[in-house]
């Protein structure tokens, strides 16, 4: 963590990729429950470069399997600019979504920093889904259930390639975790692809702690983690504030374990924090529970240790 001392908060307010309306009012809800504030009182600057601007959703049918492309690569292409801008001045940064199909123009620009900066990428993509659906497989449309297969090189045309090269992630450089809703044919990809799962069977199991340790295995200095947060990956006990909450994820404080395990390999360089939904949620509790979360993400215990 050392390395970076300015996170750039980047809003991002737009449900385009979304089933449910709502997601665009997830920037706020974070600056409400500083998101700031506790991020400086760890020792970090912060610039927050507000909220990017984009199209309205129009909450039209899906089009050849895709609903709302144009807006959704419009809404990407800011966030691109937006990330690319805070990697290029050495910041941190932290993209306030917003829903989960603006992970494909972040970790597009990550991926381009990464490589030019001659670092190994690696990807945790925290989320009870494992958003590999194309136009071909989703039963959706909705984008926001398919940035890795874009970010694999498999998705539509216009939402591939951002990186510089086909694929922004190769197949290995991504580790799912907390995952319990996969569908039909998402199944297959992941097995086709050689997709690295650890799902909430195998957190049961092995508990998070093992998982982690797993997880995390062959992290080193010359690796640029990102770390993709899908809130919907907790218990919606603890987080009801999603569009598509899946019962059985882990509890806070798993997910809080999950956190400070990530903090210690001092690897966290960039991070997505998406799929808040403040209409849906409870006195902005899962906004207040995703500050404490990012908290331990930045190393809070490690700081009181
Ligand atoms: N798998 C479903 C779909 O593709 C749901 C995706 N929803 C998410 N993903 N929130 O994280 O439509
Ligand atoms: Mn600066
Ligand atoms: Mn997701
Ligand atoms: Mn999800």
């Amino acid at each position: 963590m050392s390395t970076f001392t300015t996170v750039e908060l980047i809003g991002a307010p737009t449900d385009i990729g979304a089933s449910v309306r709502g997601a665009g009012m997830g920037p706020d809800a974070l600056r409400v429950a500083d998101i700031a504030g506790t991020l400086s009182r760890l020792g970090f600057e912060i610039v927050d470069r507000g909220n990017l601007a984009g199209p309205a959703t129009p909450w039209t049918e899906p089009a050849n399997g895709l609903r709302h492309l144009d807006e959704v690569v419009t809404w990407n292409r800011a966030v691109y600019a937006a990330v690319d801008q805070a990697m290029g001045a050495g910041h941190l940064p932290l993209l306030m979504g917003g829903d989960h199909c603006l992970a494909i123009g972040s970790i597009s620009a990550i991926a381009w920093h990464a490589r030019r900066r001659g670092k190994k990428l690696r990807v945790l993509w925290l989320d009870a889904h494992s958003d590999v659906n194309t136009e071909r497989t989703s039963p959706s449309g909705n984008i926001h259930g398919m940035p890795v297969a874009c970010l694999l090189g498999h998705g539509p045309e216009a939402l591939s390639g951002w990186s510089g090269e086909a694929a922004a992630l190769e197949h290995d450089a991504i580790r799912f975790l907390g995952i319990r809703s996969v569908d039909a044919e998402e199944k297959a990809a992941i097995r086709a692809l050689g997709l690295n799962v650890f799902d909430m069977r195998h957190i049961d199991e092995h508990g998070m702690r093992t998982t982690m340790t797993e997880a995390l295995q062959d992290i080193g200095e010359d690796t640029h983690l990102h770390v993709s947060f899908d809130l919907d990956c907790l218990d919606p006990d603890y987080a009801p504030g999603v569009g598509t909450g899946v019962r059985g994820g882990p509890t806070w404080r798993e997910m809080q374990l999950c956190m400070e395990m990530i903090a210690d390999t001092g690897r966290l360089a960039s991070l997505d924090v998406v799929e808040l939904n403040p209409a849906l949620d409870v006195r902005n509790r899962t906004a207040e529970v995703a500050v404490e979360l990012i908290e331990s993400l930045f190393g809070k215990s490690t700081l009181v240790r």
